[in-house]
């Protein structure tokens, strides 16, 4: 896409959407953060431009990934356009002043690389009030464990994007057991091959479907932990 010869205060907002994911999808960074920035300047929500045209962007990629049409390089420098564009928008998401509600620490588990979707869940509990204690990508038992004794969260966040690291969560879950700490924290789950089944069968205290879910549940639980402080 040739972006001299398109102006984009011209287009129109679904144009506009629609080519901010035809270059996600074709790992142009640089275009893609003018684009959102043309959607702020249009008063778009910060939500809205994400979900409208990176996270659409990101599942085309998703789908030609999986057909074979596209392979790691170009996933790659989608990744990086989406990146681009997440890092204008986080700013703004977790600009709204929210007082703190609680503490979370988060983080892709052992063996698994894939942190867009884990950033994003951080991005918008930052914005809801959360602090957020994000430890990247492949986590061992050993690093939650760290992060739980320094930072004293109420809650774990685990991101797993690969079917083959998703049982991983299951180890630290026992982990927390065997510590006799899984008791005082609450444990959400999230990332595409995982459902509510496997959250349950793992014990974990929720499986979360998006970043919107995960903001309400952390939410959710934070007031039953209120609560349940009061009464006791
Ligand atoms: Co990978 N990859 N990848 N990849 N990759 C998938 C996951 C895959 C489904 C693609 C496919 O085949 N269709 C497939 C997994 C298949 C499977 O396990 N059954 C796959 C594969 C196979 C691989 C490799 C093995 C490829 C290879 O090397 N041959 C390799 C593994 C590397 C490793 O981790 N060890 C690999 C590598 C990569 C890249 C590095 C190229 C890149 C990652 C870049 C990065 O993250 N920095 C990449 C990408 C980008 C993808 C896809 C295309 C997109 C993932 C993404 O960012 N989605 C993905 C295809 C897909 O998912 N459709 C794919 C957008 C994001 C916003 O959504 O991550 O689902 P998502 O997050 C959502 C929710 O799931 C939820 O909220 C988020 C926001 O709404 N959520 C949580 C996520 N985590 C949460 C945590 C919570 C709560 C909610 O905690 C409370």
């Amino acid at each position: 896409m040739e972006e001299d010869e398109i102006n984009l205060k011209e287009m129109l907002d679904d144009e506009l959407y629609e080519l901010m994911q035809e270059d996600l999808y074709d790992g142009y960074a640089q275009e893609v953060s003018e684009e959102v920035e043309e959607m702020l300047s249009r008063d778009h929500q910060p939500y809205t431009i994400l979900t409208e045209g990176l996270v659409a962007g990101m599942d085309v990629v998703g789908a030609d990934f999986r057909d074979g049409i596209l392979f790691v390089p170009e996933v790659l420098m989608a990744a990086k356009a989406m990146k681009a564009g997440m890092g204008i928008l986080r700013p703004l998401l977790a600009e709204t002043g929210a007082e703190k509600i609680g503490t979370m620490v988060i983080g892709t588990v052992k063996g698994d690389i894939h942190d867009i979707g884990k950033n994003l869940v951080a991005m918008m509990l930052e914005g809801a009030g959360f602090e957020i204690i994000d430890l990247g990508v492949n986590n061992s038992v050993d690093d939650f464990m760290g992060a739980i004794e320094k930072h004293n969260p109420d809650i774990i966040g685990m991101s797993a994007l690969l079917t083959t690291t998703m049982p991983y969560m299951r180890v630290v879950i026992d982990a927390l057991k065997e510590a006799g700490i899984r008791q005082n924290l609450v444990v959400l789950v999230g990332g595409a091959p995982l459902n509510e089944a496997f959250a349950e069968d793992i014990e974990a205290d929720a499986y979360c479907r998006d970043a919107a879910v995960a903001v309400e549940t952390a939410k959710k639980y934070m007031a039953i932990r209120r609560q349940k402080a009061k009464a006791d």
